[in-house]
């Protein structure tokens, strides 16, 4: 996987991403990373990258020239890699847009300071522009290494197992995930759910199953609808109340 970044924070890119999983990936050439620093282009003995926005109004924005030559340069060592803004304006990403991405083999992630960067790069160069969600940043800096990190371990063989970051018991069907228990077996008094001290591995399964089933429903109905389900699964919920649920879009907390 090859990833490009124009980002004026090269170092904190870098050093995020030299730990855990993300870290061995490029290690072992599984990840490329390249990063191109606007400031790296920019014209005057100030090198400056940022300039007052048109019009008026607080702050700064970050100025065509410099911002270009960086996205031109990664996009020369990148051919035919989509180039992706990081903002609040965005589409939402999600992790069908991950594994496209990571089909593709190489993304080009624009991280914007400042108020932003000016339109004009957004309507010539910039061919999707995402968000992570409702919420703002100092930069797109942090959101460029949540992508990376989410691209990054659908690479065949990043994870241990070649296939397990696209199994279904790996979060590819939709749902949310099951909750999980570890040693001790009893914790402030609190005692791991009986049937995973059972040894009864179709047993274990379907309580995994139905307690993701039921978390989904309960707090992102709106998954639902895209979800991987099964007959069986759809019985079940069901026997819980989905259809009251998943149409108001309301909690049935009990
Ligand atoms: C800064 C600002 C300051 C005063 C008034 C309004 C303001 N808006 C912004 C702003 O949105 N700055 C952005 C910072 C410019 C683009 C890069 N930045 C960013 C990206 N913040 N948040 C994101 C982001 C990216 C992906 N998903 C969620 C948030």
């Amino acid at each position: 996987m090859k990833v490009g970044v124009a980002t004026l924070f090269p170092e904190l890119m870098d050093g995020a991403l030299e730990h855990g999983v993300v870290g061995r990936a490029k290690t072992k050439g599984q990840l490329e990373l390249t990063l191109a620093n606007p400031r790296d282009w920019a014209a005057d003995k100030h090198r400056t990258v940022d300039d007052r926005p048109f019009g008026g109004g607080p702050g700064m924005v970050m100025t065509p020239g410099p911002l270009s030559a960086a996205v031109e340069s990664l996009k020369t060592q990148l051919p035919g890699a989509p180039v992706v803004y990081l903002s609040p304006q965005g589409a939402v990403f999600d992790q069908a847009k991950a594994q496209s991405w990571q089909q593709l083999g190489s993304v080009i992630l624009i991280a914007g300071r400042y108020e932003g960067i000016d339109e004009r790069i957004i309507d010539q160069l910039v061919d999707e522009e995402v968000s992570l969600g409702d919420f703002v940043l100092s930069g797109g800096e942090f959101a460029a290494l949540a992508i990376i990190d989410s691209v990054t371990r659908l690479v065949p063989g990043v994870l241990g197992d070649p296939n397990s970051a696209l199994e279904d018991s790996f979060g590819d069907d939709g749902l949310l995930d099951c909750p999980h228990y570890t040693r001790p077996d009893s914790y402030q008094g609190h005692d791991v759910p009986a049937v995973l001290m059972s040894g009864d591995h179709k047993a274990i399964a379907r309580w995994r199953r139905q307690q993701a089933l039921q978390k989904t429903r309960d707090r992102r109905p709106d998954l639902l609808e895209k979800a991987k389900l099964t007959a069986e699964d759809n019985v079940f919920l069901t026997s819980i109340g989905v259809c009251e649920t998943a149409k108001s879009g309301a909690s049935t907390k009990e």
